[in-house]
């Protein structure tokens, strides 16, 4: 029996490598269900980030992986506490990059931020494969 019914996380998920499974598989961990909330490309210029790989796609890949049992869209930074509602998850989790941010969520649902996977990041393989 896993402590917690529903996790939901987000991010964009771009270039998909083995921190964003790693991150994605210890939450399925701690939950019965996995909610992944894919940034949109339209929100990822908001973040001041341009993806290499499409919503769709992204969507498509992080849809695929059995630990996961839905994915989600993400357009703006306000939707996070009617996602938690609505969806009746009692578990929010990001990567420790993100530690504090979203503590606000805590009047609704636990939230855990958890180490990230070291010497691994999209911009990393970006920077790589541009040298
Ligand atoms: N991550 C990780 N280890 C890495 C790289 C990323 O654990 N080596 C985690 C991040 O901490 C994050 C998740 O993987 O929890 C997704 O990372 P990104 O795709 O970079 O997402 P980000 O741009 O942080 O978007 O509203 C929140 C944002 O959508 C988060």
């Amino acid at each position: 029996m896993k402590k917690y019914k529903r996790a939901i996380t987000y991010g964009t998920f771009d270039l998909f490598h083995v921190g964003h499974l790693r991150l994605l598989k210890r939450i399925a961990a701690l939950a019965e269900e996995l909610y992944v909330v894919v940034s949109s490309d339209e929100f990822n210029s908001l973040k001041g980030k341009k993806c290499v790989i499409p919503f769709e796609e992204r969507a498509e890949i992080i849809e695929s992986l059995a630990c996961v049992t839905k994915v989600l869209r993400e357009d703006n930074w306000e939707q996070k506490i009617s996602d938690v509602k609505n969806n009746h998850c009692d578990l929010f989790v990001m990567g420790d990059d993100w530690t504090g941010k979203f503590d606000f969520l805590k009047d609704y649902c636990d939230v855990i931020y958890l180490p990230r996977t070291p010497r691994i990041s999209t911009t990393d393989i970006k920077n790589y494969i541009k040298n």
